[in-house]
């Protein structure tokens, strides 16, 4: 294949996941279609469908680290961190609705999120990571794999935006505020139903933050001031059903909330 037939090729496969978000309609996974494509094949129609949205008046807002636990890896069969790119429209308010109808089979996990004061690339120290953030807050990611079953491989999801939907954000707090090992409780219609620690993050969320900016980095992006950057989830992900309250308590943080709608 040319350069040019190879190219043609990403950007068909970029259409087909862009379309699967924005119909919420399922899809086999890339790798029965394609089963040489490479996790780097992955990056390139992530951009390429993060490029579709922008074309359709999104707003690129930050990233999303994935797989940075023990839980989440075990839940999805995939032990590599990933990232992913987060628009404006993913965005729910805190203590909102949000309509199932606009997502194939969503599951929601707990996360801590960064923003950014300062732009933060390539190789650093947790300290200097650090040193780059405005503010932490907690929040809960609503992930939805386009693909059938929830079932995929690694070029699959990095493909996917690495299962990106949704996300709600809760009150930040100093980026000098402990987060290396605080309680969660993920509760849904007043149930505990996944309890954990942001130390299931990587041993540390900031470690998350250093994974992204080498990450992003590597891709010939970075993150800038303004950007959001959600850490991954700390436990296993629940499903969402029409009505369902989902809460994710935080020790120290406070809380976030979500409702489901039809
Ligand atoms: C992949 C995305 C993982 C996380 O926080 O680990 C993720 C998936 O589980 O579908 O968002
Ligand atoms: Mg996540």
């Amino acid at each position: 294949m040319s350069t040019m037939e190879i190219k043609r090729d990403m950007a068909s496969l970029a259409a087909v996941v862009d379309e699967a978000a924005r119909t919420a309609t399922a899809i086999p996974q890339l790798t029965e279609r394609v089963p040489d494509l490479t996790v780097e094949d992955g990056y390139a129609i992530q951009a390429l469908s993060l490029a579709r949205r922008l074309g359709r008046g999104e707003r690129r807002i930050g990233v999303k680290m994935g797989l940075t636990s023990r839980a989440k890896m075990a839940q999805v069969g995939v032990d590599e961190v990933i990232w992913g790119r987060l628009t404006d429209a993913m965005r729910l308010e805190e203590g909102g609705a949000m309509s199932r109808a606009n997502y194939v089979h969503p599951r929601i996990e707990p996360e801590i999120v960064f923003l950014m004061k300062k732009p933060l690339s390539g190789e650093v120290s947790p300290l200097e990571a650090l040193a780059a953030v405005e503010a932490i807050a907690p929040a809960m990611e609503v992930i939805d794999s386009r693909y059938q079953n929830f079932k995929f491989a690694l070029p699959d999801v990095v493909a996917d935006n690495s299962s990106s939907s949704g996300f709600v954000l809760g009150n930040w707090h100093k980026p000098e505020t402990a987060i290396d090992n605080l309680g969660i409780i993920l509760e849904a219609d007043g149930r505990a139903v996944q309890v954990g620690s942001t130390a299931a993050i990587l041993g540390h969320p900031l470690r998350s933050l250093v994974a992204a900016a080498r990450l992003v980095s590597r891709w010939g992006e970075r993150l800038n001031p303004g950007d959001i950057v959600l850490a991954g989830g700390a436990t296993a992900a629940h499903a969402l059903a029409p009505g369902m309250h989902v809460r994710a308590v935080y020790q120290n943080l406070g809380a976030v909330s979500l409702t489901v709608t039809e």
